[in-house]
């Protein structure tokens, strides 16, 4: 089945997607399972679009496919743990001149269902707006979120703005797409994650939860 999916999404097939979706879920599926074929889905279709193999059009329908699958699972996984406690305050954000919010929404869902009060503050956002929400929030974990090599620049500029303000308490974590750990020292940032459940780790950590 998860082959199945992985074949539908890259096959840009979309009405199989969805149905293999819902018989996956029918059938008992782990919801982790499903979202791992599509972030399997997603490095293939990357890599055809580095290669000239699809194009602009073809990331915009599998970014679709992708939010309409993440819409059935979310609200099976929420099912599976306890939301009334929060844990802490979390703002998170894809940064300046990226838009790529996909990865951030799967974050930020696991981050409030596993008890954080999260304030998601969209896609481009600026270092500005990341430093005043977190003085309005008091929040002391922020998350940052890139996927362009575009992004590692305001990335820094983030965690400086941070400093400047005197924010010295908040702890910055850095993921999406190509960050791994030295880009995590060239930003500046406390931490970098590769998936969802790192950032939930890495906040509960922080927050001493
Ligand atoms: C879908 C997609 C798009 C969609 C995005 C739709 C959307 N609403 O998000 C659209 C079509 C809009 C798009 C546009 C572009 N894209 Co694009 N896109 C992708 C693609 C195929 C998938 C990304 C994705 O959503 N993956 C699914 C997620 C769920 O998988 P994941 O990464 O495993 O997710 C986990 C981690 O990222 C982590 N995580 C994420 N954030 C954070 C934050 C923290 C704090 C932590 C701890 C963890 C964490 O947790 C996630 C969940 O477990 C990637 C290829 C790739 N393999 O990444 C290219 C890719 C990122 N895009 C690319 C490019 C070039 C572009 C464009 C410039 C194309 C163009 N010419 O217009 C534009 C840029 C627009 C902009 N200004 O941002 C390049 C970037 C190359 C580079 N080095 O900069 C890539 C790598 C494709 C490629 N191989 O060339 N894109």
């Amino acid at each position: 089945m998860p082959q199945q999916l992985i074949d539908a999404i890259t096959d840009m097939r979309e009405d199989d997607a969805l149905k293999i979706t819902d018989n996956m879920l029918q059938n008992g599926a782990d919801p982790l399972e499903v979202l791992e074929a599509c972030r399997k889905s997603m490095e293939i279709i990357g890599q055809r679009f580095e290669e000239g193999d699809c194009f602009v059009p073809e990331l915009i329908l599998a970014g679709e496919m992708l939010k309409e699958i993440s819409a059935k699972v979310k609200p099976l996984m929420k099912e599976q743990v306890d939301t009334s406690k929060k844990l802490g305050q979390v703002v998170f954000g894809t940064v300046e001149g990226d838009i790529h919010d996909i990865a951030k929404d799967i974050v930020v869902f696991m981050l409030d269902i596993n008890g954080f009060e999260v304030t998601d503050l969209g896609v481009d956002v600026s270092p500005a707006k990341f430093v005043e929400t977190v003085k309005e929030t008091g929040a002391t974990v922020v998350g940052l979120s890139g996927f362009l090599t575009l992004a590692y620049e305001p990335m820094k500029a983030t965690v400086e703005a941070f400093k400047e303000a005197g924010l010295d308490e908040v702890k910055v974590m850095i993921g999406g797409g190509q960050i791994d750990d030295q880009i995590r020292v060239y930003t500046g940032a406390d931490a970098f994650g590769r998936d969802a459940m790192t950032a939930v780790g890495l906040a509960r950590q922080w927050t001493g939860a």
